[in-house]
C-alpha cells in the first residue's frame, strides 16, 4: 500500500493486479504504443492516449476492475511526463460500480493542464469498478502516464 503526494492511501497492489490485464477502457482506440496498460503500469515515462479528436471527441473513460468489491475513496491521476502537452485532462468525472454495468457519479471536478500529480477523492464507497471519464482534456484528447485509485485519505 503506497501514499501518494496527493494524502490518499493508495489500494494495495493495483499496478500488478491490472498489468494482468483487468482494466478495460472504452472510447479509446489504442495502439501498442500507446494503449491503456500504459496507464497501469507503474511506469510513470509511459502513457495511454485516446484516439485523435477528429476521429473520436471526448469523453474518453479508462474502466478499472479491482478484481472485487472494495472500499475506494479517491482516484490518482499523473499526466503525461514526457513534456508534450496533448492529453492533459482539465474536465474528468469518476464514476464506480459494483457490478460493472451500473455506474454512479462519485466526483466531478477540474485539473490544471500541468504534468503534475492530481487528484480526485470522495467520500468512502464499496465497487468493483472504477471508471475515470476525461470531459476535456488539451487539444481535445486524454492521456495518462498513471492511473490509481485510493481505499481511503489520510484525513
Ligand atoms: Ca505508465
Amino acid at each position: 500500500m503506497g501514499r501518494a503526494a496527493t494524502g490518499l492511501i493508495l489500494v494495495a497492489g493495483l499496478s500488478q493486479l491490472w498489468g494482468g490485464g483487468t482494466a478495460d477502457a472504452t472510447d479509446s482506440a489504442t495502439t501498442a504504443a500507446v494503449g491503456l496498460a500504459n496507464a497501469i503500469d507503474g511506469d510513470p515515462q509511459t502513457f495511454w492516449h485516446s484516439a485523435a479528436a477528429a476521429r473520436k471527441p471526448l469523453p474518453a473513460t479508462l474502466t478499472l476492475d479491482l478484481g472485487s468489491s472494495q472500499q475506494v475513496a479517491g482516484l490518482t491521476y499523473l499526466p503525461r511526463q514526457d513534456r508534450a502537452i496533448p492529453g492533459f485532462i482539465t474536465g474528468y468525472n469518476v464514476l464506480v460500480s459494483v457490478d460493472g454495468t451500473d455506474f454512479t457519479t462519485v466526483a466531478t471536478g477540474t485539473w490544471l493542464p500541468d504534468a503534475k500529480l492530481k487528484a480526485a477523492s470522495w467520500p468512502a464507497v464499496t465497487a468493483r469498478y472504477v471508471r475515470r471519464e476525461a470531459t476535456s482534456g488539451v487539444n481535445g484528447v486524454a492521456s495518462a502516464a498513471e492511473v490509481n485509485v485510493a481505499s481511503a485519505g489520510t484525513g
